[in-house]
């Protein structure tokens, strides 16, 4: 093999790795970016490790906000709606904390940022298996 075509091998592998690792997705909050990591990917009931991690339109890490989710999963034929939240706590310049899926399905999940008496928020759903 060529190196060129060794390198994008090399690069298309570990990008496959990296994808497989963890669940990630970024948003957008107010003007805040938000990375979101989740530990098990797919998601799966029980409990999944859960990292928010925050910057400000600087690029800069914010670390003096509180940062929560919530996890709702509507009402369907014999189960009522279901609503959870997590206050996540600052660890290493993310805010880290657990989820709790009761059980599989499509869950909403709200990241609500709340900095400077301001609470700007995004959403997502994940797929719980
Ligand atoms: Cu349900």
């Amino acid at each position: 093999m060529k190196k060129v075509a060794v390198v994008t091998l090399i690069l298309l592998l570990s990008a496959g790795l990296v994808w497989a690792k963890d669940y990630e997705i970024q948003k957008k909050a107010g003007d805040l970016s938000v990375v979101v990591k989740m530990d098990k990917n797919p998601a799966v009931m029980g409990e999944n490790g859960v990292v928010v991690a925050v910057k400000d339109s600087a690029g800069k890490e914010v670390t003096d906000a509180g940062v929560k989710v919530e996890y709702t999963m509507p009402a369907m034929p014999g189960m009522p709606p279901m609503n959870y939240g997590a206050v996540l706590a600052l660890n290493k310049n993310a805010y880290q904390g657990k989820l709790n899926f009761s059980m599989a399905g499509p869950w909403s999940i709200v990241v609500k940022i709340l900095r400077g008496g301001k609470t700007v928020s995004t959403k997502f759903s994940v797929d719980v298996q």
